[in-house]
């Protein structure tokens, strides 16, 4: 017994010892103020391991950047060398961690069993596919879909709600968490979920929502970095790909979409976050949603990704300025969503198209979904907060953050 205690222990060491420890590390906020200040941010952005938060937009919005108390002194000096100077936003992001894995426990110890999961909490990839087997087995509107496998083996699964799958409905298409460390997406994904399957019947606004249209989400879009985010390292963002020739891991599957890819906003670096991969659709993350969403051609009404953090509704393109013709359109849309979620509890969000509003971005989702698959009303929405917790927002903000993003949707959804 002593030694099973002990193993038990030994065993419990390891697992710590093997997650990367964020004690001391900071989030500092710097904004640059000219086009060479920014420019150099990006250039550092896409050619160096350093951790932007916020990737750095226009002159005059800031950007976060998480440092290591190793890389701090250096960090700072060469941003003063840019006459750049900068505040520290959060202190100590071990201190985030330890206090989101209390909140998290918390939670766990209040839930009363009344719904399949605590969808008040944030979920492992497993407990979360456990949930929509369970309700695909139990609820005659839940289907499941594999839309592939990542590198590691796990599926990549998407919930389909319909009450006539036979009648080839409008659809909504959800990604969710394709930036391993944003948990507040899948959260906010699985709890839309649960309201829609829950609803169905006794709210008449959903038995109409789901009367009317399919219901397609993908809660966690990459598996891998996403388990690997409550494994070893909580600030993960992109897939675990193994990069031939580099010692740096991982590719942002958000960048490996065709429309602009490679282009501006996107790194040609391993080692960046932003590390766009080989080629378009290289990754096994983004050929799934190509698939998924393919599947529907034709019928997807509103397409959105899910990430956090920054509070912003973003439309076309990312990968140029220019604007779509159905932009007008889009505006009205983004205004009506964003009206309906402030309203709910007062979140600021600003909203526009994506290069103008935050920065360009090529080859990702929203282009493809927009240009590769025709649908006009597709959107990245960033998420709760705007750099108070970060990637770390305390679970009691997930029911809040769900409920006024899923007013946003409804709203807009009504509207178009
Ligand atoms: O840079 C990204 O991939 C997204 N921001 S995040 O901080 N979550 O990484 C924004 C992508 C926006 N792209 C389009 N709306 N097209
Ligand atoms: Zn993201």
């Amino acid at each position: 017994m002593k030694n099973y205690i002990l193993l038990v222990f030994a065993l419990l060491a390891l697992a710590t010892a093997a997650k990367v420890n964020y004690t001391g590390h900071k989030v500092i906020r710097v904004t640059p103020e000219t086009k060479e200040q920014l420019e150099f941010l990006r250039d550092w952005e896409s050619s160096s391991e350093i951790d932007f938060w916020l990737l750095p937009s226009s002159a005059g919005r800031f950007a976060d950047i998480r440092v290591s108390p190793e890389t701090y002194a250096h960090v700072a000096a060469k941003l003063a060398d840019m006459k750049m100077s900068h505040t520290v936003h959060i202190a100590d992001v071990g201190e985030l961690e330890r206090q989101e894995q209390q909140n998290m426990a918390q939670r766990i110890a209040m839930f009363n069993g009344e719904k399949a999961i605590d969808v008040e909490n944030y979920h492992t990839y497993e407990e979360v596919m456990a949930y929509l087997a369970d309700l695909a087995n139990t609820n005659p509107l839940v289907t499941t879909k594999v839309g592939g496998t990542s590198e590691e083996g796990r599926d990549i699964v998407q919930a389909i709600i319909s009450s006539d799958l036979s009648a080839n409905k409008p659809v909504h298409f959800f990604d969710c968490n394709i930036h391993a460390r944003e948990w507040i997406t899948g959260a906010t994904c699985v709890w839309i979920i649960d309201q829609i399957t829950t609803g169905y019947g006794s709210d008449p606004e959903i038995t109409s929502l789901v009367d009317l249209y399919d219901w397609k989400f993908v809660p966690i879009a990459n598996p891998d970095g996403y388990a690997y985010t409550w494994s070893t390292d909580r600030n993960w963002r992109k897939n675990r790909l193994v990069n031939n020739g580099s010692t740096c891991v991982g590719v942002d599957a958000n960048r490996n979409f065709p429309i602009g890819f490679a282009g501006s906003g996107s790194s040609s670096d391993p080692c960046s976050g932003t590390y766009h991969g080989i080629a378009a659709f290289s990754e096994r993350e983004a050929s799934a949603l190509r698939d998924l969403i393919a599947a529907d051609r034709g019928r997807v009404k509103t397409a959105i990704s899910m990430h956090s953090y920054s509070q912003m509704f973003l439309s076309p393109y990312g990968y140029t300025t220019d604007l779509p013709v159905e932009y007008p359109e889009m505006f009205r849309a983004m205004e009506i969503a964003v009206t309906a979620l402030t309203s709910t509890y007062g979140t600021p969000y600003t909203y526009g198209n994506t290069a103008v509003t935050i920065y360009i971005a090529s080859g990702d989702t929203t282009d493809h979904y927009y240009e590769s698959e025709g649908v006009v009303h597709s959107y990245t929405i960033e998420l709760r907060d705007s750099g108070t917790y970060g990637f770390q927002l305390p679970p009691d903000q997930i029911v809040p953050t769900a409920i006024e993003t899923w007013n946003g949707f409804k709203a807009m959804i009504n509207a178009i």
